[in-house]
């Protein structure tokens, strides 16, 4: 254009040319260490700051360590990649390397996990959880048969959260209250109205007004932001909801023998990590809830509890039968389920 820009227009292109070099340099050194790193990746369904995505990031954290960075897992939050209702199927199908379900979301293909859908009084997230990895250890269920199972955890038990105060079962009544699986069924048998769906919905349904609150655990009021809306918290203590993290069978069968050691020696770990993780933070969750939204706590009469206890007891033996018409053996499952929980619920 003029002379004043003449000289500039060499040094300009020399220093493109450097940039470039560099940028490629830049690119080739991570890249040739990716070449040997091997990635994959990882499914999760509910937001980032939820347990299930708490966990799977600590996992992930626990799998570079422990690989010396010759694993790289990359995160999907929040149904980024596979959402609550495909993940089982994405998984097995490979959209996904590993992935994390819900059970409940999933009736009738967990004939022998979904146990820990039923009303056995677990107390915390931690005891359920290592209940959870030693009966799948011990009994290798075939409804696992078509993935690699890498953990299992458990939320903490479940309380009513609700827009309305619930200080009675018969205020139940006709109530719409969100659950899943076991938990849907616990709702109805108690009298109110289930409406079935994966927590990653909820907010949505809340919103719309279809709901008039959840049956989960507390960590749902800090973490979806819950206390907001709904500031009348129940204690029921009811079922806790069994999850899994699961890997593509093929995508498993080809890892190097050491990659597997590393991931199988996470399993138990993990489980019993994620359980203590959730229950203190059930707590936090509830004291953030208190100061920060005034949330009130109702307790049930110990009476209401024993009520509620007797008429979910119905629940259990619906299991077996389910359980036995497809090969479980289901009294020999429930006795071995009820004598970890022994072992682990102090
Ligand atoms: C749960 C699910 C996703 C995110 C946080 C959560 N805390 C407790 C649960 C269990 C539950 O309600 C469900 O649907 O699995």
């Amino acid at each position: 254009m003029n002379a004043r820009f003449l000289p500039a227009a060499p040094a300009g292109k020399a220093a493109l040319a450097l940039a470039a070099a560099l940028l490629a340099v830049a690119c080739l050194l991570p890249g040739a260490a990716r070449a040997q790193a091997l990635t994959l990746s990882y499914a999760n369904f509910p937001p980032a700051p939820t347990f299930p995505c708490v966990q799977m990031e600590r996992w992930a954290q626990e799998v570079r360590a422990r690989t010396q960075g010759k694993v790289e897992i990359q995160t999907y939050p929040g149904s980024t990649l596979l959402g609550a209702k495909n993940m089982w199927s994405g998984v097995i199908q490979g959209q996904a390397d590993i992935g994390c379900i819900s059970m409940a979301y999933q009736p009738g293909v967990f004939p022998m996990m979904s146990v820990f859908e039923q009303p056995l009084g677990f107390s915390s997230a931690t005891a359920a959880s290592m209940a959870l990895w030693e009966l799948y250890a011990a009994r290798r269920p075939e409804e696992f048969a078509r993935v690699k199972v890498l953990t299992l955890f458990a939320s903490a038990p479940s309380n009513i959260m609700c827009k309305e105060p619930v200080t009675s079962l018969a205020q139940l009544k006709g109530m719409e209250l969100r659950a899943s699986g076991g938990a849907s069924l616990a709702l109805e048998i108690l009298g109110a109205t289930p409406v079935s769906m994966p927590a990653s919905e909820t907010p949505e349904a809340l919103q719309k007004g279809l709901i008039k609150g959840v049956l989960s655990s507390f960590d749902w009021l800090k973490d979806f932001n819950f206390a907001e809306h709904l500031k009348y918290q129940t204690v029921t203590n009811l079922v806790v909801y069994p999850f899994a993290v699961i890997m593509n069978l093929d995508k498993w069968n080809a890892l190097p023998d050491d990659v597997k050691a590393v991931f199988d020696g996470l399993s138990a770990e993990q489980a019993e990590w994620t359980g203590r993780y959730l229950d203190a933070h059930v707590r936090e969750s509830l004291d953030w809830a208190r100061e920060k939204h005034g949330i009130e706590v109702i307790e049930l009469p110990r009476a209401e509890l024993d009520k509620a206890e007797a008429e979910l007891a119905v629940m259990i033996d619906a299991w077996k039968e389910r359980a036995e018409a497809k090969g479980v053996p289901a009294d020999a499952v429930l006795a071995e389920v009820r004598a970890l929980r022994q072992k682990h619920d102090k």
